[in-house]
């Protein structure tokens, strides 16, 4: 096949992920009796590369699909579709929780510290995470430890009453352990279901920042033991291979339990969901899909699939 014939391709109105990898493989594995061209190749790594797939993921996918082509077991989408379908589905599941709600223990209220970089939406995640839990019939406290941005307190408490959920703030410019505390005396004294704690976006490089991060989480475990059961990172879709920093350097300061994959809805790429799951030992638990308290779903694997190979 000749470059000149894929260029044309690419041109032409948007094509799924799905239809290029099709378009490339079968063309191949059908006139070469089996084998899959190397400029194919090397387009089909340049179109997982653009889906974000991440290079490593990139070269599992695309070794897997020449064993497969040299083997005469390529030769049909339906093929490729169970071949791929298996290997990103092993990828997501490394981590092996799919659809895990946030944790809550039997004897006290799951206490959840929503973590994160400047605007990637933790707080309009803390606010869907209440609705949801509202929906489900439980009491909710949300807690706004950003006490440094003008406003940040004033829009999680719009989110709590919204919801129906109760709130718990600080002094502007006060210490955001603090409300922490404030925010767990009020979970335990009025025996709500759920604590979820916004806190302020920040860098691994505020150091200061992290420090107060740290802080916050001591607080609440000296007065809750074993809380917080869920420390959850809110990353955005389209930062695309940045998520795995943000994961290394959130992740040397407290131990993760999972991440949020906010803004879902605004041009992520198909593969960042899939590199995330491969590289990090985090599983994803929800998907922010707009701006909407609706806009929140618990993830899973297989819906997942279906979305890539539509
Ligand atoms: N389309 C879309 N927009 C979102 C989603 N989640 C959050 N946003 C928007 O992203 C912007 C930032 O969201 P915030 O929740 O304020 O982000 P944050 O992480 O709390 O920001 P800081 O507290 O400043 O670090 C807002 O305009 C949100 O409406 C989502 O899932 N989809
Ligand atoms: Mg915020």
């Amino acid at each position: 096949m000749e470059r000149g014939s894929l260029d044309l391709r690419s041109e032409r109105p948007k094509r799924s992920l799905w239809q290029k990898i099709v378009d490339l493989a079968l063309t191949d594995a059908r006139t070469l009796d089996g084998g899959i061209d190397e400029i194919s190749v090397e387009e089909l790594e340049r179109v997982l590369l653009e889906s974000d797939f991440g290079v490593e993921g990139t070269m599992e996918l695309v070794a897997e699909l020449e064993r497969a082509a040299e083997r005469g077991r390529a030769g049909s989408e339906s093929d490729l579709r169970s071949l791929l379908g298996d290997r990103i589905r092993s990828m997501l599941e490394r981590n092996g929780s799919d659809a895990v709600e946030l944790e809550r223990p039997a004897d006290g209220p799951g206490i959840a510290l929503i973590l994160g970089v400047n605007g990637t939406g933790k707080t309009t995640t803390a606010g869907k995470l209440a609705w949801r839990f509202v929906q489900q019939g439980e009491k909710v406290l949300l807690a706004a430890t950003d006490t440094f941005r003008a406003g940040a307190q004033e829009q999680l408490r719009q989110w709590a009453e919204r919801v129906g959920a109760d709130y718990v703030g600080g002094d502007e410019g006060g210490d955001p352990a603090a409300v922490a505390f404030d925010a767990v005396e009020a979970a335990l004294g009025r025996g709500v279901d759920r604590l979820l704690v916004d806190t302020a976006g920040r860098l691994h490089t505020q150091r200061n920042l992290m420090e107060e991060l740290k802080k916050i989480d001591r607080v609440i475990g000296r007065l809750q033991p074993g809380a917080p059961q869920e420390r959850i990172l809110v990353v955005d879709a389209t930062s695309g291979q940045n998520v795995l920093s943000q994961a290394a350097e959130f992740g040397d300061a407290l131990d993760l339990t999972g991440l949020v994959v906010a803004k879902f809805d605004s041009s992520a790429r198909a593969g960042t969901i899939v590199s995330v799951a491969r590289e990090l030992a985090l599983p994803v638990r929800y998907l922010g899909t707009g701006e909407r308290q609706e806009d929140l779903e618990l993830f899973r694997s297989d819906r997942y699939l279906a979305k890539i190979f539509a």
